[in-house]
This record gives C-alpha cells, sequence and structure tokens, in this order.
C-alpha cells in the first residue's frame, strides 16, 4: 500500500523567523565575490540565493557587466526588479558560475535540495555550470543526509503509482502541499517529498530514483558538482 502523509502542508519558500537571516546573507555575498565582468550567472531559488542576486543587483548597478539565467520564475522576477539581465539559455551553451542554496549538506559535500521546489532546473544550471557555488548558514550542515524530507519531481500522470515506487524504497511519501492545493512546480509537475529514516547511501539511492519512470529529478545534489561550500555563522563567521 502506498504509504503517505497527508497531513504535511509544508509552504517552504515563506519567511520563518528562526531561520539565520544574517547569516544566509554573509554567504550570499561572499559568494557574489567570485563573479566577474563578463560571465555567464546562474541564479539560484531560494531566501539564501535571494540574497545574492540582490547583491549582485548592486554591482551590476555599480557597472558589473554580467547575463545570467534563472533557475525559477521567481528569481528571474526578483533578477529582473533588482536590474539583472536575464537572458534566454539558448543564448549559451554553459554558465560561468551558479550561486544556490540547498536544505541540507552533508560532510561530503552532498546536499538536498528542492525545498523551494526548483530542483529540476536547479540541477541543469549546476550540471551546466563550470563552477557551482553553494551558500548555506550553518544550521543546514549535517552528518548524514536525511532529516530534511527528500523533495523528488514526478509528473502528474499515475502519480499514485509513481508515489508507490517511491515508498518501496523505504520512504514515506507525501504530495507537497500548498494553500490546500497540490504544489504544482514551474515545469508543471509535483512534489514528492520523501522522508527517510536517514540516508545512507546517497550515491545508490540517487541511482534507484533515477530508474523509476515517472521521476523527473531528485534533490540529491551529489559530489563533484559542487565546486564550492559558503558556509555563514550566526557569530558573523563565514567559511569559504
Ligand atoms: C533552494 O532554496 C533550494 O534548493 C533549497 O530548497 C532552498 C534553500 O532555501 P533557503 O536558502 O531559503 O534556506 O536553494
Amino acid at each position: 500500500s502506498i504509504q503517505t502523509d497527508s497531513n504535511s502542508s509544508r509552504t517552504l519558500q515563506q519567511p520563518d523567523s528562526t531561520v539565520p537571516m544574517e547569516a544566509k546573507r554573509l554567504a550570499a555575498e561572499k559568494a557574489v565575490a567570485h563573479v566577474e565582468s563578463g560571465m555567464v550567472v546562474g541564479l539560484g531559488t531560494g531566501s539564501t540565493a535571494s540574497w545574492a542576486i540582490k547583491a549582485l543587483g548592486e554591482k551590476v548597478r555599480a557597472g558589473l557587466e554580467i547575463r545570467a539565467v534563472a533557475s525559477s520564475v521567481a528569481s528571474e522576477q526578483l533578477a529582473q526588479e533588482v536590474g539583472i539581465p536575464v537572458t534566454d539559455f539558448s543564448a549559451f551553451s554553459f554558465i560561468d558560475v551558479t550561486i544556490d542554496g540547498a536544505d541540507e549538506v552533508d560532510a561530503g559535500v552532498n546536499l538536498i535540495k528542492g525545498g523551494g521546489g526548483a530542483l529540476v532546473r536547479e540541477k541543469i544550471l549546476a550540471y551546466n555550470s563550470r563552477h557551482f557555488i553553494v551558500v548555506v548558514d550553518e544550521t543546514k550542515l549535517v552528518d548524514t543526509l536525511g532529516e530534511f524530507p527528500l523533495p523528488v519531481e514526478i509528473i502528474p500522470f499515475a502519480a499514485e503509482l509513481t508515489l508507490g515506487q517511491l515508498s518501496s524504497l523505504g520512504c514515506l511519501t507525501s504530495i507537497r502541499q500548498q494553500d490546500g492545493k497540490d504544489f504544482i512546480t514551474d515545469n508543471s509537475n509535483l512534489i514528492a517529498d520523501c522522508n527517510f529514516p536517514t540516508i545512507t547511501a546517497p550515491s545508490s539511492l540517487h541511482d534507484r530514483l533515477a530508474r523509476i519512470p515517472g521521476v523527473v529529478e531528485s534533490g540529491l545534489f551529489l559530489q563533484p558538482m559542487v565546486s564550492r561550500l559558503i558556509v555563514g555563522y550566526q557569530d558573523g563567521r563565514i567559511e569559504d
């Protein structure tokens, strides 16, 4: 039978007063220092990536010349608001640097992403970037992935069957809800949040997920994808 957690209703993009915003901002601003004129820049999604977009906007207004591609409609809108020229992907064959957040980072710098629901576009950007810079606050660091439910984007067709296949990997699954309705991604798909007791073998889980028809992508971003991890601490320290 399909194990679902139908009470789960998460709106992860809502502001959360417990989130260490200052630590996120510090990490994001440090990342932006690696952006140079002439670069094609990938813009991530989420509150930490938003700090990076705002900081980039300031630099653009001060004369930095970049072209950008965005991992979500929300980030594209923010970029336009702060004056960053956002371009179509067809204009480039690669991205110089992408700056994005994460939901969890383990000791081997493997990530869970997708809490904001943009994991497919984020992964396309990261995969096609020469440098993928991840910006997080210290609360995202874990020894082993899995406390944060793993987001998996699935197509709506036969979603119940796909959920069943996901559950058979050993997790409790739920279709993400927002405002009382199914959360719909920018790609018109659903997000299955998969709650594993813990993810001790992310690489083999990644392979098993990829074999399930109906799964578009999972939120596992595994090494060697990350080129640089920047961590902001609540006491003002930054680890780069
Ligand atoms: C995106 O935003 C994600 O992949 C991750 O889900 C989330 C992190 O959010 P925040 O930066 O708001 O903590 O980067």
